[in-house]
């Protein structure tokens, strides 16, 4: 197992480090003290053919403005807040707008934008990076001295794994995510819509007009939302189900059942498999619905589907589905959740 710290060309002259995290099976991961973004997760095929199955910039400089959130932490709360508004023991509390009157995945720079304090550490079988960051009481408009830290671990049996802490001096709320659009096919070959996932959710959220989720929860059964016995993409994205037709695609929260069977991502063509074990309440599912061709990505430009987002998280806050949001923090306590990738090749 390796692990290495290095400047990022084009960006020697800021605080900014790139750090690659590689074991013994030709799995490599590498990301920035920038938003903690994963830039390149490079994984060998069926054929023993080592490509890259995310979406990155072709140009570090591009993270600095990175608005579709490639590969970064997403926070405090990903997602959106309606109205911007919040409510905590009947005091509402007001955080950044950053789209219309919505507040989005953590505000103007929330945690995707910023630089993160790193300590690398290595031990026989995992190798990883501890990222730690203060977020000041009304950052963003959030209450609370928050420490975050967001822990990327690299095992010698393949799993990549994402922890997430927080402890605050007040009653907040915290929903942190990654944003990492995966496309499995390699170097971007193809886009997501033949890769198969499998995803134990019985339950979706359907979307406002301005993809706020709403607290009427929606069966999967019998519609392209269900992915209980795994399902090609492309049968939902090119389906004229209302939702998919609103939102060009899927960018929906799924609560995921308690318990976890099997959870992939799949394609078929090259064998790469991604599965994934959470402790989250859900996710919301992306599809890459508005990836534009202005993007310069390692590997070709940007478009519609090219890779897809599985942003575990709490439940949406200030919605009653029945059971309450992880991301409640209570004054003088801590949250925690993780996420872990384990990645193997199919026949
Ligand atoms: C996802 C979506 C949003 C947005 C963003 C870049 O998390 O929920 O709609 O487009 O990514």
């Amino acid at each position: 197992m390796k692990i290495s710290k290095k400047p990022i060309k084009g960006l020697e002259h800021t605080p900014y480090y790139k750090f690659n995290l590689t074991n013994e099976n030709g799995i490599e991961v590498e990301f920035l003290n920038l938003g903690c973004v994963i830039t390149k997760i490079l994984m060998p095929d069926r054929l023993g053919k080592k490509e890259n199955i995310v979406l990155g910039f072709k140009d570090y400089e591009d993270y600095l403005n990175n608005s579709p959130y490639l590969g970064v932490v997403v926070g405090r709360v990903a997602g959106r807040i309606g109205q911007s508004k919040f409510s905590l023991d009947k005091k509402e509390y007001i955080v950044t707008k950053n789209e219309g009157n919505n507040h989005l995945h953590g505000g103007k720079s929330g945690f995707s934008h910023v630089c993160w304090n790193d300590e690398v550490y290595e031990k026989e079988n995992e190798v990883g990076v501890v990222f730690t960051y203060l977020s000041k009481d009304g950052e963003e408009g959030y209450p609370g001295n928050l420490s975050a830290t967001v822990r990327y671990a690299l095992t010698s049996d393949n799993r990549f794994t994402i922890s997430y802490e927080g402890f605050s001096d007040k009653q907040t709320i915290y929903s942190p995510t990654n944003h990492t659009y995966f496309n499995l096919s390699g170097n971007l070959k193809r886009d997501i819509l033949k890769q198969k996932l499998k995803m134990p959710a019985d339950w979706y959220l359907p979307l406002s007009e301005d993809f706020l989720p709403s607290s009427n929860k929606e069966a999967v059964d019998m519609t392209e939302f269900d992915f209980r016995e795994g399902r090609i993409l492309k049968d939902g994205i090119e389906s004229s189900h209302p939702q998919i037709s609103l939102a060009n695609g899927y960018d929906h929260f799924y609560i995921l059942n308690k318990k976890i069977p099997e959870f992939f991502l799949l394609d078929v063509e090259s064998g790469r498999k991604m599965s994934v074990a959470t402790d989250s309440q859900g996710l919301v599912l992306y599809t890459g619905n508005h990836l534009s061709s202005n993007l310069e990505l390692d590997g070709g430009k940007g478009k519609s589907y090219l890779g897809v987002c599985l942003e575990t998280q709490s439940l949406p806050v200030g919605l009653d589905l029945g059971e309450p949001s992880n991301a409640y923090v209570k004054e003088n306590d801590s949250y925690y959740s993780f996420t872990e990738y384990r990645f193997s090749i199919v026949d």
